[in-house]
C-alpha cells in the first residue's frame, strides 16, 4: 500500500506491517510492531548500517532482535519481576500519524497504542519521529500529560551490522563505565577500544558522537538528550541462550545504545527528546 511518494506499508506473511521509506538518499525499513527501524541503507554507498537477527520472531510474539528496538519507560530489567525487560513499547503495535513527504527528506511520526502499562504511573505521550535524509534520526519524544511528574528511562538501542567483531574499534568514548558483567562496577574507558568477550558497558559520560571504526568503514553515530551510551555485545557464551540469535550471530553486530539510564524526571507539561542520529 503507498501512503505517500517514497513510503510503502506491508504485511508480512506472519502479520506485521512494515513501512518501505525510499526515496533519494537511502531505503529505510520500519516495523509498526514495536515502533522499530529494522534497516538502513544509505544511498551513496549502499552498506547496511544496522543488524537484523536472521533468526528475528517477526510475528509481534516477541521483542524484534535487531534494527533500534524502542526502550522506554525503563532500561534493562523491571523493578518488579515479570514486567518484560526494557519496558513495553517495543512489543506492541504503533500507527503513523504523519509524513513528510521530499525527494531528499522524509519524515514520519509514530505513536504507539497505549503508554500505559503495569510499572509506570505516568501519564506520558510518546511519539517517534524517524527522518531519512543524508544521515538517519531517530527522535523519541516523552512528554507529561498527567498533573504530577513522572521519571522515566529509555533507549534507542541500535544494533549495528559489523564485518567481524574483532575488525571493531570506537572512538569518541571517555570516562568512567559501569560494567554490567561485573556487577555494575566502574571502569575507565579503555584509550584503544576493542570488543573481546562479552561486553554490556553504561558509559557515563553522554558522548555527543560515537564512530564505530570497522576496517576502512566508519559509522557516525550521534546522542542528543541522553545522559549515557551503552555498549553491548554478548560473547559467544551469552549467545547461546539468546534464541533469536544464531550462535555465532555476535561476530555480525554490536549494539550502540542513545540511553537514558541514570532516570530523567518531566515536570507537569514538560517534554524531552532522545536522539540518535546515524550516519
Ligand atoms: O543494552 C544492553 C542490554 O541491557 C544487555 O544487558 C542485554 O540484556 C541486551 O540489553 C538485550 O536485551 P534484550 O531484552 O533485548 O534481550
Amino acid at each position: 500500500m503507498k501512503l505517500s511518494t517514497h513510503v510503502f506499508q506491508k504485511q508480512t506473511d506472519a502479520g506485521i506491517n512494515i513501512l518501505t521509506i525510499d526515496n533519494q538518499t537511502a531505503s529505510v525499513e520500519i516495523s509498526l510492531f514495536g515502533g522499530q527501524v529494522l534497516s538502513y541503507l544509505p544511498k551513496h554507498d549502499s552498506r547496511q548500517r544496522l543488524w537484523l537477527s536472521p533468526k528475528a520472531v517477526l510475528d509481534g510474539s516477541k521483542a524484534i532482535r535487531g534494527g533500534v528496538p524502542i526502550c522506554w519507560p525503563w532500561f534493562g530489567q523491571a523493578k518488579t519481576t515479570g514486567l518484560p525487560a526494557h519496558g513495553y513499547l517495543r512489543s506492541q503495535p504503533w500507527h503513523v500519524v504523519r509524513i513528510d513527504d521530499e525527494l531528499e527528506k522524509t519524515t514520519l511520526q509514530l505513536q504507539p497504542h497505549d503508554t500505559h502499562g503495569a510499572g509506570f504511573d505516568g501519564i506520558a505521550s510518546v511519539l517517534l519521529e524517524v527522518e531519512v535524509s543524508e544521515r538517519l534520526s531517530i527522535r523519541l519524544i516523552t512528554s507529561n500529560q498527567g498533573d504530577k511528574p513522572f521519571t522515566y528511562c529509555a533507549a534507542l538501542h541500535s544494533y549495528f551490522a559489523v564485518s567481524h567483531i574483532e575488525n571493531v574499534r570506537l572512538n569518541g568514548l571517555k570516562g568512567q563505565y559501569l560494567d554490567k558483567t561485573q556487577g555494575f562496577s566502574a571502569f575507565p574507558t579503555p584509550t584503544s577500544y576493542a570488543i573481546e568477550g562479552e561486553v554490556d558497558r553504561v558509559h557515563l559520560f553522554a558522548s555527543p558522537e560515537v564512530e564505530l571504526k570497522d576496517g576502512k568503514n566508519t559509522t557516525r553515530i550521534g546522542s542528543l538528550g541522553h545522559d549515557s551510551v551503552v555498549v553491548w555485545n554478548p560473547g559467544i557464551d551469552k549467545t547461546k541462550d539468546i534464541t533469536d540469535m544464531e550462535p555465532m550471530g555476535f561476530q555480525q553486530m554490536l549494539c550502540v545504545e542513545t540511553a537514558i539510564t541514570q532516570g530523567k524526571t518531566l515536570e507537569v507539561g514538560e517534554e524531552h527528546q532522545l536522539i540518535q542520529i546515524i550516519g
